[in-house]
């Protein structure tokens, strides 16, 4: 219950905001950024995404949070303008806290909430997020702003900057980076640069020093050189992985396909692309047993591919990567004679033959999150190591602060050069890894660095376990909210009748599993589904489509077969 005199403590708190906050400011540039009528965003799995025509007001009110965010943490707080995976008509935006971690959740809701508020109703919610976080308004605020390769990007962070300016709040505005180097620079900033230097270069140099070091120690490098292509997705991650180019040493041979010179952003190419539909990219030639890979287009997805000798295409996902990783890490831990404790965090698109292979070959504990790496993030900060990959191939690797220290200490001061060496590596890596989140260019040198050092070909990598045939379809509905899920998103709640039949229909295929839920980057619902074929996949996967357009409330063409 609030105290008796809470109405008249907030009316002049509200009236000491006033003075404190420059609403005269808020309310000009505001105007300029008008809110189209009737929109209305919610912050969803990675910030707010949508057609970028309508975005101009959604990022002026970013940059006004963003400052909030900042005085509260009395931090600097990153501002990332990108709509990654979706087409090049889209775009987005997401807040990066002190760490480079993801918003926190309460701020989410803020975010939702400044950004639906019409123009009357800013003052008062700006007021009330001040109070219900009690925001020190005295304090100053620091922003930092980077923004992808899109064709609206750059006026769109010149709204985030309008929002900012409007309260008060410094910024630098890093222009054109991968969403992982903006979070890189916003924990490099609060962690006054124990992290790394908050530069472009600074980063290029930490990440390849830690691989120079780490394939230093390599004993058998097949034919001394690394050789990979590279689908940009015609995104940032092209110029910015011809920038650390350079930095790497002579003998890693970098192909580029899809580097934005030609075609369009995401457009039949990119991490997403190649993980839906099981096929190559466009403009990337394979040989067979040729390694190569896409990033997604802010470079924080990565997927592996190659063709085997008979034109057979083989997919290694995030559960590949989450894999590789883990083997290389526990083996470095048995090595070193370092007890940590170790957990790989999944989402319900784990592959069932990589959680099987996790649990009953590794004997590697594995957990089930939500979808959205801010859920696997949270969840592998319970543990010394926690090794976080989505299927799509978004992840990285959190080591405590008391694993690095540990493990640091080793590299230094064991006597023993078998475990030294181990730390060493273990070392390296901590360094290579870009903790803050998944990062397209840190897991592809942590992924080189492996094959070298355990002198193996992306064959042999592949064959550590079979995927399950699976297929991931999207259907259209009136309103995707209508589908609530539970169990980390492996059941739906409702509609009435929407598990039931999934149910049913699972139940008709051998190894068989689906689930359906609401995207939260897309205007549509996710269907996967897997079984012991290739075909029964693909026809657990159109039923459960056509379940989902009949019971969730379908709109447009019946989804069809697959063919
Ligand atoms: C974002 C998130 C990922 C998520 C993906 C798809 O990726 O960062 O964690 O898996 O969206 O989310 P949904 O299925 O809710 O649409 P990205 O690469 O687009 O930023």
């Amino acid at each position: 219950m609030l105290p008796r005199n809470s109405h008249v403590r907030s009316q002049n708190s509200s009236r000491a905001l006033q003075v404190e906050m420059d609403f005269e400011a808020v309310a000009k540039y505001s105007k300029l950024h008008a809110k189209p009528p009737g929109l209305t965003l919610q912050y969803g799995t990675a910030g707010f995404r949508t057609k970028a025509e309508d975005l101009d007001h959604t990022m002026f009110c970013m940059g006004l949070l963003a400052v909030l965010r900042s005085k509260k943490k009395k931090s600097t707080i990153g501002v990332m303008v990108t709509a990654s995976h979706n087409p090049e008509e889209d775009n987005g935006v997401k807040l990066i806290d002190p760490l480079g971690e993801m918003l926190a959740p309460i701020w989410e809701e803020h975010a939702t909430h400044l950004a639906n508020a019409e123009e009357h109703e800013l003052q008062g919610v700006l007021t009330d997020i001040c109070q219900k976080e009690a925001v020190d308004l005295q304090q100053e605020a620091f922003i930092v702003i980077g923004r992808d390769t899109r064709s609206s990007s750059k006026k769109l962070s010149q709204s985030v900057i309008d929002g900012v300016s409007a309260l008060g709040g410094q910024y630098q505005d890093y222009g054109l980076v991968t969403t992982p180097q903006l979070h890189y620079m916003v924990c490099c900033r609060n962690t006054h640069g124990s992290y790394g230097t908050a530069t472009v270069e600074g980063y290029y140099q930490k990440l390849s020093k830690a691989f120079v070091e780490l394939t230093m120690q390599a004993t058998s490098q097949r034919d001394g050189h690394i050789c990979l292509k590279v689908d940009c997705a015609n995104g940032i991650g092209a110029l910015k992985l011809k920038e650390m180019e350079r930095y790497l040493p002579s003998c890693f041979v970098i192909h580029f396909s899809n580097d934005g010179t030609k075609g369009e952003l995401n457009h039949q190419c990119g991490a997403d692309f190649v993980k839906v539909h099981q096929k190559p990219p466009v403009g990337l030639e394979m040989k067979p047993g040729e390694r190569c890979c896409s990033f997604d287009g802010d470079a924080d997805r990565i997927v592996y591919y190659y063709n085997d000798p008979a034109g057979h295409f083989h997919l290694l996902d995030g559960d590949k990567i989450a894999t590789l990783i883990s083997t290389f890490l526990k083996e470095l831990l048995v090595k070193a004679g370092q007890t940590l404790s170790f957990a790989v965090i999944q989402t319900a698109y784990a592959n069932g033959s990589s959680t099987r292979y996790l649990e009953e070959t590794m004997k590697v504990p594995v957990h089930c999150a939500k979808t959205g790496v801010k859920h696997l993030h949270h969840k592998a900060q319970e543990f010394d190591i926690g090794v976080y990959f989505e299927a799509n191939g978004h992840g990285t690797v959190l080591f405590s602060k008391a694993a690095e220290q540990k493990i640091r200490y080793q590299a230094k001061e064991e006597k023993n050069n078998q475990k030294r060496e181990a730390a060493k590596m273990l070392e390296n890596t901590i360094d290579l890894i870009n903790q803050t989140i998944g990062d397209a260019v840190s897991d592809m040198l942590v992924i080189e660095a492996i094959l070298v050092l355990k002198n193996l070909t992306v064959q042999q990598w592949d064959s550590m376990y079979t995927d399950l045939p699976s297929r991931q379809l999207k259907v259209k509905v009136a309103d995707r909210r209508v589908i609530d899920t539970t169990d980390a998103e492996r059941r739906a709640v409702t509609p009435p009748g929407l598990q039931e039949r999934i149910d049913e229909l699972t139940q008709r295929f051998k190894l068989a599993r689906a689930f359906v839920r609401p995207s939260g980057t897309e205007d549509i619902v996710r269907v996967y589904a897997e079984a012991d074929t290739q075909e029964n996949a693909d026809k657990l996967a159109h039923e459960v489509s056509l379940a989902v357009y009949h019971i969730a409330g379908g709109v447009g063409e019946q989804p069809k077969a697959v063919v």
